[in-house]
């Protein structure tokens, strides 16, 4: 049996971490400035020139990029190197603008499995194991990314795809996939379709690598509890590689971010200001090692806090929290911000499954928040009173948790459409007016 573990980076010194980040960040800005006009002229615009990054000290010294930069980018002007070098494009799923199309050479795409390796690595994975990948192909990065990832480890992939759950299960029983690649919101579904044709016995699958939307604590023990298995988070977003940016070790506090490949730092969404360690706040990569994509100072929109204390697996690199929302992705209802894993932890707690709708409207210059709730299939066969009862007892929870009303509205087991990939969970009708 064989590991592909790297204990000499995962677990290196916070002193080596550092000189590592000090030899990468210099050359890779001094790059980026010579190749790069578009970062050049933020620099330019700042007063910042390659001479005065010395250190990770100077990060703070230069701009950000964010969304909007690569919009206004699209599509090569972010690009490091010769077109010609480049081997791959992945792309966001943008729904709304302008899609967001990342470029890689072969040592980006060398460096970005071995961060997926590292992942399933994490989940207990090794060339004995027949790693399920049902995170879609194609331009988004789930499926390639995992799938480089496995192919790393040694281990068997199945190169699944999303999509045809009835297939999933089939080739789950009969290959004997022991470790499974989705999002947690399929992973739930997946779970659900397995208990139901009967077949939980008959799947090995051991662990799950869910990622790419967010979850809650309560839903991985669901998870956890239906699949027998244990579930780790990974994280990432196509602008610094795809998944792998962090992933979860077997304590699950917390993901490890690959500090040799991208540097973080916590601002304030607002001001833009470095906040100081253990704060809550919008989440920066600085990518060291890429050559075509290498962006700088990258606002990622997702709200975290950073752990700098000893994990107990003896990996050195720094955890990340779960994102508890993305600044973009909060509601404000009301006048008051509402992140939808707010009202996703209220609901599992109170025993309900993890489908539901968020419906955000305005009526009379007012607005209204309104949530969709299957009940369990017990739960259905309940009278009305019963139901009301219900109803009411999640009012005054998510009352507890907002700080505003909601209307809820509990219905039927199966009503709410799922999802292969990421899960849709709101819909704001306020857009539209
Ligand atoms: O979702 C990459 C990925 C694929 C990650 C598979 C993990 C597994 P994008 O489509 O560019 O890339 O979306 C990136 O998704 O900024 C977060 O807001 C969100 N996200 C990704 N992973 C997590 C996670 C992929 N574990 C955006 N928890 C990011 C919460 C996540 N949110």
């Amino acid at each position: 049996m064989e590991r592909y573990y790297q204990p000499e980076i995962e677990c290196a010194s916070r002193e080596q971490i550092r000189a590592w980040q000090n030899e990468r960040l210099v050359p890779t800005v001094k790059r980026v400035y010579e190749n790069v006009p578009y970062y050049r002229h933020l620099m330019e615009e700042k007063g910042v020139t390659p001479d005065d990054i010395r250190s990770i000290d100077d990060l703070h010294k230069l701009p950000f990029l964010t969304k909007e930069d690569l919009r206004q980018a699209y599509p090569y002007g972010l690009l490091a190197v010769p077109l010609r070098d480049c081997v791959r494009i992945q792309s966001t799923s943008g729904t709304t603008g302008r899609r967001v199309v990342a470029f890689y050479t072969q040592h980006d795409i060398d460096l970005w499995d071995e961060c997926c390796a590292r992942s399933i690595v994490a989940a207990g994975g090794t060339n004995e194991d027949v790693v399920h990948v049902c995170y879609g192909y194609g331009l988004f990065t789930g499926g390639p990314g995992l799938n480089g990832g496995s192919h790393k480890v040694g281990s068997l992939t199945l190169p699944m795809s999303s999509g045809n759950t009835d297939r999933q299960i089939q080739f789950m029983c009969d290959l004997g996939s022991t470790i499974l690649c989705c999002t947690p919101s399929y992973a739930a579904y997946l779970a659900e379709s397995i208990i139901e044709r009967g077949l939980r016995d008959q799947i090995k699958l051991k662990a799950g690598i869910f990622g790419a939307e967010a979850w809650s604590e309560e839903m991985r023990q669901d998870i956890q509890n239906k699949l027998g298995i244990k579930a780790y988070d990974i994280y990432g977003l196509t602008e610094i590689s795809g998944p792998g940016v962090s992933f979860e070790c077997s304590d699950q506090h917390g993901m490890h971010i690959n500090e040799d490949h991208f540097i973080p730092e916590i601002i304030d969404p607002n001001t833009g200001e470095v906040l100081p360690e253990g704060s809550v706040g919008e989440l920066v990569f600085t990518c060291i090692t890429k050559d075509a994509f290498p962006l700088l100072r990258y606002r990622t929109r997702d709200i975290c806090v950073l752990h700098y204390a000893q994990c107990p697996c003896g990996r050195t690199h720094v955890r990340m929290s779960k994102p508890m929302g993305r600044s973009d992705d909060m509601l404000i209802v009301k006048g008051v911000n509402v992140f939808p894993s707010q009202i996703e932890t209220v609901l599992l707690n109170k025993g309900y499954p993890a489908n539901y709708q968020i419906v955000v409207s305005r009526e009379n210059n007012s607005d209204k928040l309104e949530v969709q709730v299957e009940m369990t299939p017990e739960m259905f066969s309940d009278n009305l009173a019963k139901v009301s009862a219900r109803e009411k007892e999640l009012v005054d929870a998510l009352k507890a948790m907002l700080g505003i009303y909601a209307i809820v509205k509990l219905v039927a087991p199966k009503s709410i459409s799922r999802s292969e990939g990421k899960a849709v969970r709101v819909i704001d009708k306020r857009n539209l007016y």
